[in-house]
């Protein structure tokens, strides 16, 4: 199999910053009117050269702020190329030590408590905070797969990148419906990472092995108890399917189906959905987007948890076209896009090492 090149690297980083940023302005509003999010988008492409004024090229500098969705990926990042492995001691405690340094992020509201507990001397096990989440059942939220992009650009190994995709969210979601939507994000920034796999066979990959993923006792019992049916993840990926093979599908029914919401299943999937639908062009999406920045924008037009679907769909989206479909004007607009561009090709060293 040929290795991945390092565009695909520096794509996958720069999408997902670019989709927690620019997801970021929108985070949270039920609706996204598309004629005022292509009328943001175009404010950051670079002004028209006014006479007497000032000099052209945008000047906006990195005005967008990214989120806690960014803060934890770089944590993951990080901790990846200080110990050149998954390491849960190290990544616990840069989790815990960002969140003690920017609190005001956007982190979820119960996962919080997770970083105050890890924080505190006593603590010895850095699993226990996250498995007593939410009344010893753990949480479900998409904290696990928002950052997760990080194991995929490290481990090539198709077992490692579920086993450390799993590790890494278990540190801070502990029931599997937050964990597999994690190994599920991994898994396709995985695909995405290899030459040129089709649509079709892209998603015949991730629903065999989220088959198997979803069908342990854990899994079983996680989605039962929450009044779910067997293997979530697995029927939302077939839904998915169907989706795609019609020529078009309402935003109602993507979001009664898939959802737009801040648990792992009512997001990952979407994403997921987001960025095989607009490998096509879009009726409603300008023409001149490419299809990078059309997976983003996509994303955001459905409401909701608008920065985390954006960061995975633009993880997968640029490990799949690399950075040649990122747009210089909107990467330049996110905050710490150059740390991000480094880090990209200190994980793909590693990478490359680990081969
Ligand atoms: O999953 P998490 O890190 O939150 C990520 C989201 C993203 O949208 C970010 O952009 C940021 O805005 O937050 O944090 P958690 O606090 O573990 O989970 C998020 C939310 O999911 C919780 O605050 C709950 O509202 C909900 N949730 C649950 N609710 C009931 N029962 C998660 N698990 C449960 C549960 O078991
Ligand atoms: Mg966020
Ligand atoms: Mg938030
Ligand atoms: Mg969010």
């Amino acid at each position: 199999r040929p290795r991945p090149g390092l565009a695909r690297f520096r794509g996958c980083l720069a999408g997902a910053l670019l989709g927690d940023c620019l997801g970021a302005v929108f985070e949270g509003r039920s609706v996204v009117k598309l004629p005022e999010l292509l009328s943001f988008l175009k404010g950051l492409e670079p002004a028209p050269p006014e006479e007497g004024g000032e000099a052209a090229g945008s000047a906006r500098g990195e005005s967008l702020p990214y989120t806690d969705d960014t803060a934890m990926s770089r944590s993951v990042v990080q901790s990846l190329l200080a110990k050149q492995e998954f390491d849960e001691v190290d990544m616990a405690k840069r989790f815990a030590e960002e969140y003690k340094k920017e609190p005001n992020r956007g982190y979820g509201m119960a996962v919080v408590n997770v970083f105050k507990k890890l924080l505190s001397p006593k603590c010895s096990d850095v699993f226990e905070p996250a498995r007593a989440q939410f009344n010893g059942k753990g949480s479900y939220g998409n904290g696990g797969a928002m950052r997760v992009a990080g194991i995929p650009l490290v481990y090539s190994d198709i077992q490692d990148v579920k086993k450390f995709a799993k590790l890494s969210a278990e540190l801070t979601h502990a029931n599997s419906l937050g964990y597999n939507g994690a190994i599920l994000q991994a898994l396709a920034v995985h695909l995405a990472l290899q030459e040129g796999l089709s649509k079709e066979t892209f998603l015949e990959q991730l629903i065999s092995h989220m088959e198997h993923v979803e069908a342990d006792d854990k899994s079983l019992s996680d989605a039962r108890a929450l009044g779910f049916e067997d293997l979530p993840f697995s029927r939302r990926l077939k839904k998915i399917k169907e989706f795609l093979e019609l020529s078009s599908v309402p935003k109602a029914d993507v979001l009664f189906e898939l959802g737009n919401g801040i648990a792992a299943l009512r997001s990952v999937p979407t994403a997921i959905y987001s960025f095989l639908r607009c490998m096509d062009a879009d009726p409603d999406i300008p023409a001149h987007y490419n299809a990078l920045q059309r997976t983003i924008i996509y994303c955001i037009s459905l409401g909701g948890d608008t920065d985390t679907i954006a960061t995975m769909a633009g993880a997968i989206a640029g490990a799949y076209y690399g950075e040649e479909q990122v747009p210089p004007s909107w990467e330049q607009s996110c905050e710490a896009f150059q740390e991000t561009q480094r880090m990209a090709k200190s994980l793909y060293e590693l990478y490359c090492q680990r081969l």
